[in-house]
């Protein structure tokens, strides 16, 4: 049995995430956590929300409420959603947990005493309108490297640079808009992360696995002249980790917080002790530790192409820098940017189909199903209504759900709700076993390789086949001279409903139950082989016809949401 970590990128607290974030790090985490578990792996599988730092604050503003209240609420919904979407975490932790805070105070402390921290008199961006400090967020303008002109603080949307306030070209508080902006002298540690450019450069060399967009940017950012520059890990900042050394006080530190991004992955850690603090389980250092038992362990970590330099350069640094057996990552899945029709997904701005609106129109599965086989790896994809009705009738109503209808309703018309005798399979069997063995090895393939796209359309070309024998074999024909050949078909074909319901579940977990429970088989084991798989409803096992498992999107509705989703949320 193997065992696998599995992280998804902890979600910024300030508010409801969109349909490009679900599928560039949670929902495609979630599909491989589930896949592990079906083959009988032992999984952690763990998520957070990112609380602290500007974000956190800015939107605790914006809703008018003390931030500590708005990020206890709004883990509440963000936790509701997930729990809709099926994410199957381990935990939901948070990163303003009392682990995370200890832990991110721990790794400073490390860090200071291997000399990789540096304390840097520096001049920041003051702002005379607003009275205070502008870092990160709080601050917006050109990027030098790209020439974007909305840059933030800390990184260029646009070209995934990490950035520091002061590098920005042009730049303006966001809080009041003011130019009237002037450097003033205040001490912040920086985290010396040239110290660690070869130590970092062989870590990455021997991780030849990596998909491409992942090895391309973390080489980008290590090769670039200025990309691993020391960076600042403090920030003028109320909320978020005080900084301290260990449990001690950090002379000439008081009142300032860790950057967000120096303890955000550090939560993934903690969280596994949340994990165990919550009671649900008992021992994270197996997990963490290569010193207590996780040096078998495969860490996988899920998240977009922006966050990839901080999995990549910061955060490693961080635990190599420690000197301790922490547990680094084996992977790194990193996704491209899903569009919403003709143009971007944008939170700030309000535009495309948020989390609690998508399952508010139609059930998790729908969503599940169409953005994970449409899932942004290689390129950018975009979601289109005109493109989601259709692939989504197509795939799940014609294809599977027709496929279980009439295979179900036919037999209960014929046969009863039974499956019927079983005779030896012709040569049409024959050929649909050796098909779908071939396929279903090859959607196993892609699946362990985390090939999302492909493994979707191997599923597809399963449920195909079913199709297509169902159609060929023509049970319905059969049945007036040969009921018992009929038989046969049927029952093959109750059995593929059952395989199904098995091998889908990852990808739509609810109508994966819902055929589970019809056919009365709740022994949902991956399939040891086609043959065993197939052979698991025996004649005179009971079933039941399942409800319509999915229902069509009608144009009616396709033109409905597309106007209700076409202007800015509110
Ligand atoms: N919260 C960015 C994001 O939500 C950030 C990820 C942190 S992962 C440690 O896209
Ligand atoms: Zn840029």
């Amino acid at each position: 049995m193997a065992r696998h970590l599995i992280t998804s990128a902890i979600p910024y607290i300030n508010g409801i995430k969109h349909l490009g974030n679900l599928v560039g790090s949670q929902l495609p985490a979630d599909l491989f956590a589930r896949y592990q578990r079906a083959r009988g792996n032992e999984v952690l599988f763990l998520c957070a929300t990112d609380e602290h730092g500007t974000p956190a604050e800015l939107a605790a503003a914006k809703a008018g409420k003390p931030v500590a209240e708005y990020c206890a609420e709004m883990w509440e919904v963000q936790a509701r959603i997930a729990e809709g979407f099926r994410l199957s975490f381990d935990h939901f932790g948070r990163s303003s947990s009392d682990q995370n805070r200890k832990l991110t105070q721990h790794f400073a402390a490390r860090l200071d005493d291997a000399g990789l921290i540096r304390e840097v008199s520096e001049k920041q961006m003051y702002s005379h309108a607003d009275g205070r400090f502008l870092p990160d967020r709080y601050i917006e303008g050109t990027c030098p490297n790209c020439g974007f002109e909305s840059a933030r603080g800390d990184q260029c949307d646009n070209c995934t640079k990490q950035l520091d306030p002061v590098d920005l070209i042009n730049p303006h508080s966001t809080i009041s808009g003011s130019t009237d902006l002037e450097m003033r002298e205040t001490k912040h540690l920086y985290l010396a992360q040239s110290k660690m450019k070869d130590q970092l450069e062989e870590w990455i060399d021997t991780r030849d696995s990596w998909p491409v967009l992942t090895t391309s940017i973390a080489k980008k950012w290590l090769n670039d002249g200025d990309g691993l520059q020391d960076r600042g890990i403090t920030r003028d900042l109320d909320w978020g980790v005080p900084v301290m050394k260990g449990d001690a006080p950090w002379p000439g530190m008081e009142g300032k917080v860790f950057y967000v991004w120096f303890d955000a992955p550090i939560e993934y850690i903690a969280c596994a002790q949340e994990w165990v603090d919550a009671g649900k389980g008992d021992d994270w250092q197996r997990w963490w530790r290569t010193d207590k038992g996780a040096e078998d362990v495969r860490y996988t970590q899920f998240m977009g192409k922006d966050n990839v330099p901080f999995h990549t350069l910061s955060f490693p640094v961080t635990i190599l820098g420690s000197g301790e057996p922490w547990k680094l990552v084996d992977y790194i899945k990193s996704f491209n940017y899903l569009n919403y029709d003709g143009g971007q997904f944008s939170t700030s701005r309000g535009r495309g189909v948020f989390m609690d609106q998508a399952l508010e129109i139609l059930p998790a599965d729908y969503w599940r199903w169409w953005l994970l086989s449409h899932a942004p790896e290689s390129s950018d994809s975009e979601f289109t209504w005109e493109g989601f009705q259709q692939d989504v009738n197509k795939d799940l109503s014609d294809v599977l759900g027709n496929f279980i209808s009439r295979v179900t309703k036919f037999c209960r018309s014929k046969f009863g709700e039974t499956v019927p005798d079983r005779g030896a399979p012709g040569p049409l069997e024959q050929k649909l076993f050796k098909d779908m063995d071939a396929k279903l090895t090859e959607y196993e393939a892609h699946m362990d390789a985390i090939d999302i796209r492909k493994a979707a359309a191997a599923l597809r070309a399963l449920w195909v086949m079913g199709n297509e024998y169902l159609q060929e074999a023509a049970p319905w024909s059969t049945i007036k001279e040969n009921p018992e050949q009929a038989a046969t078909q049927v029952a093959l074909a109750l059995n593929l409903v059952q395989f199904y319901g098995i091998i889908s579940a990852p990808f739509i977990p609810d109508a994966a139950a819902t055929i589970a429970a019809a056919m009365r088989h709740e022994d949902t084991r991956w399939p040891q082989s086609l043959d065993e798989a197939l052979g698991r409803l025996e004649p005179g096992h009971a079933f039941t016809v399942p409800d319509n498992l999915f229902t069509k999107i009608t144009d009616d509705q396709r033109a409905d949401w597309q106007a209700r989703f076409a202007g800015t949320r509110s």
